[in-house]
This record gives C-alpha cells, sequence and structure tokens, in this order.
C-alpha cells in the first residue's frame, strides 16, 4: 500500500499552534493509526502551477496517494476514514449522521466563525469596523448556543467519537471562537476532550515540530 503525502505550510503563520487545516487531517491519520509522509510547501510555490494543479484555490492541505490527488480538509478526512475502521461508526445511519457532523462543522459553524475573522484581519480601518463587531460576534454565538444545546452534557456529537468530532473540533479551536467558549463551558470541555485524545497530541506534535524546524520562533509545547 501507498503511503499517502499531505503538503502543508513550510512556514505555518499560526507559529506552530496547529491552527492550519492540515492539523484535523494529521489528527485523523493518528487516530487511525495509519502513516503519512509530509511535504512543506512555500506560500509561493502554493500559487505556482504545479500546485495550482493539486489545488485549484493555491492552498493546503492536499493529499496524495498513487493516482489519487484531494483537496479539502474534510474531504481528505473522508476519504481516510471511509477506508480505516475507526472514525466512521459501522452502522449506516449512524456513518450517515457523523458525515452529516463534518459537513455541519464545515458550512454551518465555520462560515461564521471565519467571517469574523476576515472582518479583522482585513477590514480594521473601515471606519464601520466597530459597528459590525457585535453582528459578527453575535452571529458566532448563535451557532454556539445551538451546537451547546444539542450536544448536552454528552462526550461527543452523537455517541462515540467520529469525523465529524474531528473536523467541528478544529473549527471550535480558531481563535475568535475559542475566546467565546467561556461562555460556552461545555462546549470548551469538548474541546479540551478531543485535545486530549493521544492522537490529537501526536498530530499536534508533528506539525509544531516542522515550524520548529524551520524556525525559532515557534509557541511552545
Ligand atoms: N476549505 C479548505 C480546507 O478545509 O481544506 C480551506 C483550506 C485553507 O483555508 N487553507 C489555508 C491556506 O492554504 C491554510 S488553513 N491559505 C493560504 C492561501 O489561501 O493563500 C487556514 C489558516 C491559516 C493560518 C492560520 N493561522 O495562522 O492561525 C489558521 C488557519
Amino acid at each position: 500500500m501507498v503511503t499517502p503525502t499531505i503538503r502543508v505550510f513550510e512556514a505555518s503563520p499560526d507559529r506552530g499552534r496547529g491552527l492550519a487545516r492540515d492539523m484535523p487531517v494529521r489528527w485523523a491519520f493518528e487516530e487511525l493509526g495509519q502513516p503519512y509522509d509530509v511535504r512543506p510547501v512555500s506560500f509561493k510555490e502554493l500559487k505556482e502551477p504545479d500546485h495550482l494543479a493539486r489545488q485549484p484555490f493555491g492552498q493546503i492541505p492536499t493529499y496524495e496517494e498513487g493516482d489519487l490527488v484531494l483537496f479539502e480538509s474534510a474531504a481528505i478526512i473522508l476519504h481516510i476514514a471511509e477506508r480505516h475502521r475507526g472514525l466512521l461508526p459501522d452502522d449506516a445511519n449512524a456513518r450517515s449522521r457523523a458525515i452529516a457532523w463534518m459537513f455541519a462543522a464545515k458550512s454551518t459553524v465555520e462560515p461564521v466563525i471565519v467571517e469574523a475573522e476576515a472582518a479583522s484581519l482585513t477590514e480594521r480601518q473601515k471606519d464601520w469596523f466597530e459597528q459590525r463587531q457585535p453582528m459578527l460576534k453575535d452571529r458566532i454565538r448563535v451557532r454556539l448556543r445551538q451546537l451547546a444545546d444539542r450536544l448536552g452534557d454528552a462526550d461527543w456529537l452523537d455517541g462515540e467519537f467520529t469525523a465529524g468530532d474531528i473536523v467541528m473540533i478544529n473549527v471550535l479551536r480558531r481563535p475568535t471562537a475559542r475566546n467565546m467558549l467561556d461562555e460556552f463551558p461545555t462546549l470548551a470541555a469538548y474541546v479540551a476532550r478531543g485535545e486530549a485524545r493521544p492522537a490529537f497530541k501526536r498530530a499536534f506534535a508533528a506539525q509544531h515540530a516542522l515550524f520548529v524546524a524551520g524556525s525559532d520562533e515557534a509557541v511552545a509545547l
């Protein structure tokens, strides 16, 4: 069997904090006990034809396994979770629900968080920046409240730990969401449970080590 290769940031702007989207892919590999190779890519290479052929938007992560080239972190996780037991339940209905949670994380929860982060990065100089902030935060708050209501006091989103939890926890780890988790202690505990898993720790250490190898500015483990 071919060992898959993922392409990741050569020098992640998160300085080793595991916030880039190779982190959930690495975590999934670790949960499944599957080996993977890593190819660091520079920002310049991301926008060159060779990489654009793999990832049309010039981003990381990508996945290569023989003839198969994939992009989109959740699609990569779904692909490996379908090929190895451990991240999707055997029961067909539970399996579909786990996949639905992956979609929910990426298309219902993540967009409101990304919108607020994009505003902070690109709209700070606009005279309406401050005025828009409460609305952006409230949109996130609504989704976090709904998610907390559904999670209740359960450990994971739908029974056993699944790929849905990997994708959702990575969305909640984004700084803007994380800064709001004080208001949602059950979600804070949910994220902490994910981060306490040995597979998460191995994935985190691997991406951190890559950053350290290329810089003397890594954040502490
Ligand atoms: N929907 C795609 C997926 O899930 O795979 C999104 C992929 C994506 O956003 N990739 C980003 C990228 O390659 C890296 S993860 N950006 C380069 C570009 O677009 O030119 C996003 C990210 C980047 C940095 C931090 N950080 O420093 O904290 C966090 C998240």
